[in-house]
């Protein structure tokens, strides 16, 4: 391992050797150069990395370092087949680390799990499919399974799995999305009636000022860098709101752009930076609204205005209530808990003030608290009182995570089903699907461990990585009766079966796919809403996996026959029909087929960009929230004489979720480790530490469980006292499943109380030279 701190900029050749060395890694360096050069290309495929969005300039690239090694590793030439199976026990796999196991390769044909030998074994499609139907059928109620979905399924995998699982009697629809921007979605629908953002990718081409809170897009949406840079250099303000100093949120250098790359130039993608303590966003917003006020007050002596009123009379309600909470926050508990002074804010607020067009963008650093609703609720009151929703050049932009994660929400996958949706599928269909609200992750891990939901189909994702408390997660898997698995990988979850198991191994978005109608196409929709199609370049042929519609198909067809209302099979023979029946279910996808056929998609529309609120009054709510009085338990102090640290879980340069690349962190200086803790040098020198000691972090929590992890190495980082950071799925096993989101359930993973102390060398180390 080794620590070096990294001093160029975000991108550049760094990047460029990075794609190279995954590009190789892949063992099909030809057909993925070609590859790369379809990403997000009209008539290619859409990138499986993040829901950025993208410009249509023809001629250019358009993936990035990280996406590059999404397609990489998914066009692999590796194999994880029936030999793999029999030569390793799943106890044996479960001890192996991430890395390893996603770099086995493919999954290449359905697997059972035999508990007797344990081991996998292959089985036919057919027989597999009977599987799922009778551990289904033989439940007393549709309500004990659980219908996983993670946020690549395409609008028509997802559509046709919602289909299934309400025509079989559920709303069980634990989603990746409840972990990730659950709160935005929340908020958004309380506030100005639609979850979700209301800019396009135009708009950051208008905007004076874009404010960046809790989002690090140097490695999770390194395409936004372009946009940054570019706002940038046209002189608008990148202001960011970050926990810790992120190398990607200073300077790019532009791989496209030879000038840069060969002058070793960049440019910078903020121009101020703020790092605020972790779960600070609310309070620093409320500071700014706090000078803003007064500055408004101070104008309406003199008969002018600050806010823009005639929006604020015009569109929305709940001024005064809200503007009397602001009067009444002292800015004692607004520095404290946002850890910036008032003259930080003081400064943010010129910039907000000036500018006359500004877009807010949010991330994980805003949605992974327990008061993250009202802090979303917060950025929404500060964009109205000056009116910055539903003009060019402004608005909220909730930056989304995975490819189609925003698009899966809009087709259906929703444990709250909104009534209109339920109707228009009886209408359609002619059944009434189940109206009672379905389980979200947590509900769903929860009702797992008890025993009450015996059934688990997860399409895609890595459920037993990515939830909280994971041998909390992992016991509930196995406690399951059947637990089936579509994906593309091998993860985690699969070495934690149920008692009986299936892996059913799918397509992926770079694989071409071809059905009785021929070559099939799928759609996405990204965070700024526009829905395009998606098809794959990786010849299949003789391979035995299969596309996710005709695995859930299959699943459908075996598990509810021939009596139900939707001719299954014709929808796997030809996505066509599924994007028929989508267009007369769901909102906005009128023409569908006709309108995915043109370059660059098309845009689904956002109500509230049209400053149409649909709210139960019809305007947009201002909210009045209190700040929360502490971020984290306030029992927690009282557990411990030793100093309380509140820690956040984040991702590395090297992974996507749960799957982990490579071990290196190049833009935080961190090589070949990612057992590490980020601390503050004072908090290391405090507590008695070096950087390079090995520490325990354990948890304070109000049950009497004890979570730990132990041998991390300290390294110094820019970040505030009192906060630490680690990697994300390492340290989720300190994070407890009941530690969540108001109103959202949004496992707290940013904001954790814990101690540290230094690892126990065991005696015989320090004896045996
Ligand atoms: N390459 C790659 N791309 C990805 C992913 C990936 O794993 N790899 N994951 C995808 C997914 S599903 C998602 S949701 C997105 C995630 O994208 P991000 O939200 O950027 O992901 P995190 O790594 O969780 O980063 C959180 C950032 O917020 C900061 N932060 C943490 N807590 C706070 C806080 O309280 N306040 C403030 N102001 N800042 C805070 C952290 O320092 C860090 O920079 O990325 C997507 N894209
Ligand atoms: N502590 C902590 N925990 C977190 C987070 C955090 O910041 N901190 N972030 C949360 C967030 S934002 C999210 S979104 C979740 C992510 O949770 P998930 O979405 O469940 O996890 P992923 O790691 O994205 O899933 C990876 C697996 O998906 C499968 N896969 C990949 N591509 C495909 C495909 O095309 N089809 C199918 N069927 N399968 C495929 C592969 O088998 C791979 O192993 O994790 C959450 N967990
Ligand atoms: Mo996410």
């Amino acid at each position: 391992m080794s620590i070096k701190e990294y001093t160029g900029s975000a991108g550049g050749w760094g990047a460029l050797k990075s794609t190279a060395h995954h590009l190789f890694k892949s063992h099909n360096v030809a057909k993925n150069i070609s590859n790369l050069l379809r990403t997000n290309q009209d008539h290619g495929f859409d990138c499986p990395g993040c829901a950025w969005g993208e410009k249509h300039v023809p001629g250019r690239f358009r993936f990035c370092e990280n996406g590059a090694k999404a397609v990489n590793w998914e066009a692999t030439t590796r194999r994880v087949g029936a030999a793999f199976f029999e030569q390793y026990s799943v106890s044996w796999l479960n001890k192996q680390s991430d890395y390893f196991l996603e770099y086995q390769g493919r999954l290449a044909e359905p697997m059972r799990y035999n508990a007797e030998t344990d081991h996998y074994e292959p089985i036919s499609w057919d027989d597999a499919f009977a599987l799922v139907a009778m551990h289904l059928n033989q439940l007393e109620h549709p309500n004990q399974a659980e219908f996983y979905t993670s946020g690549r399924a395409s609008n028509e995998a997802a559509f046709l799995y919602q289909l299934f699982a309400r025509r079989f009697g559920t709303n069980n629809f634990p989603d990746c999305s409840n972990m990730c921007h659950e709160a935005t979605s929340v908020a958004l629908a309380r506030t100005i009636g639609i979850g979700k953002g209301t800019v396009t990718i135009d708009d950051f081409e208008e905007a004076d000022a874009i404010f960046l809170f809790g989002q690090n897009p140097g490695t999770n949406h390194p395409r936004m860098l372009e946009t940054l840079a570019s706002a940038y250099k046209r002189g608008a303000r990148v202001v960011a709101f970050n926990n810790l100093k992120e190398r990607g949120l200073e300077r790019f250098t532009n791989p496209q752009n030879p000038f840069e790359m060969l002058s070793n130039g960049s440019t910078p993608t903020t121009s101020d930076y703020f790092m605020p303590k972790l779960g600070g966003d609310m309070a620093a917003v409320r500071g700014l609204v706090k000078i803003l006020l007064a500055r408004h007050e101070k104008a309406q002596a003199c008969g002018e205005s600050v806010f823009d009123l005639a929006f604020i009379a015009q569109h929305t309600e709940g001024m005064e209530a809200y503007l009397d909470i602001v009067r009444a926050t002292p800015w004692e508990q607004i520095e404290q808990q946002s850890g910036l002074s008032q003259a930080e804010l003081t400064q943010a607020a010129d910039i907000y003030q000036n500018a006359q067009r500004v877009i807010v963008t949010w991330a994980m650093g805003v949605t992974q608290h327990k008061h993250s609703v009202a802090t979303i609720q917060e950025l929404v009151n500060l964009q109205l009182l000056f009116g910055q929703v539903g003009k060019d050049g402004a608005g909220l932009c909730p930056v989304r995570g995975h490819s189609n994660v925003q698009g899966d929400r809009t087709v259906g996958i929703n444990e709250k089903p909104p009534a209109a949706l339920l109707e228009n599928i009886e209408k359609a269909l002619g059944f009434a699907p189940p109206k009672a609200h379905g389980h979200n992750v947590v509900n769903a891990l929860q009702a797992m461990s008890r025993g009450e939901s015996k059934v688990f189909i997860g399409l895609g994702g890595n459920l037993v990585a990515a939830a909280p408390d994971t041998a909390l997660v992992a016991k509930a898997m196995r406690n399951c009766e059947l637990t089936v698995n579509i994906a593309t990988k091998l993860n985690r979850s699969h070495v934690n079966p149920g008692k009986d198991s299936l892996i059913l191994p799918c397509l992926g978005r770079t694989d071409i796919d071809i059905q009785a109608a021929g070559p099939q196409k799928v759609t996405v929709e990204d965070s700024f809403s526009m829905v395009h199609a998606s098809s794959g370049r990786v010849d299949m042929t003789g391979e035995l996996m299969r596309s996710e519609p005709a695995i859930i198909a299959g699943m459908a067809k075996a598990t509810l026959g021939d009596n139900n209302p939707v001719d299954w099979q014709s929808m796997a023979d030809n996505y066509d029909n599924i994007r028929d029946l989508i267009e007369q279910i769901i909102p906005g996808f009128d023409q569908f087929n006709q309108r995915i056929a043109g370059p660059g998609g098309f845009y689904l529309g956002n109500s509230a960009r049209e400053l149409n609120w649909k709210t139960a009054s019809g305007k947009a709510q201002l909210t009045n929230n209190a700040l929360p009085t502490s971020i984290i338990p306030v029992e927690a102090e009282q557990m411990t004489k030793k100093p309380v640290f509140v820690l956040q879980t984040m991702r590395s340069h090297d992974q996507y979720n749960t799957t982990v690349y490579g071990f290196d962190d190049r833009y935080r200086g961190v090589f070949g480790e990612r057992n590490v803790v980020f601390m503050n040098a004072k908090d290391i020198e405090q507590q008695g530490l070096q950087a390079g000691d090995l520490v325990d972090i354990e948890t304070l929590w109000t049950d009497a469980v004890k979570r730990q992890i132990v041998g991390f190495k300290v390294v110094a980082f820019d970040i505030p006292k009192g906060n630490v950071a680690a990697y994300f799925p390492e340290a989720n096993a300190l994070i407890p499943l009941s530690s969540k989101g108001d109103l959202s359930d949004t496992p707290t993973s940013k904001s954790i109380a814990v101690v540290i102390t230094p690892t126990q060398v065991a005696p015989l180390l320090a004896t045996a030279q």
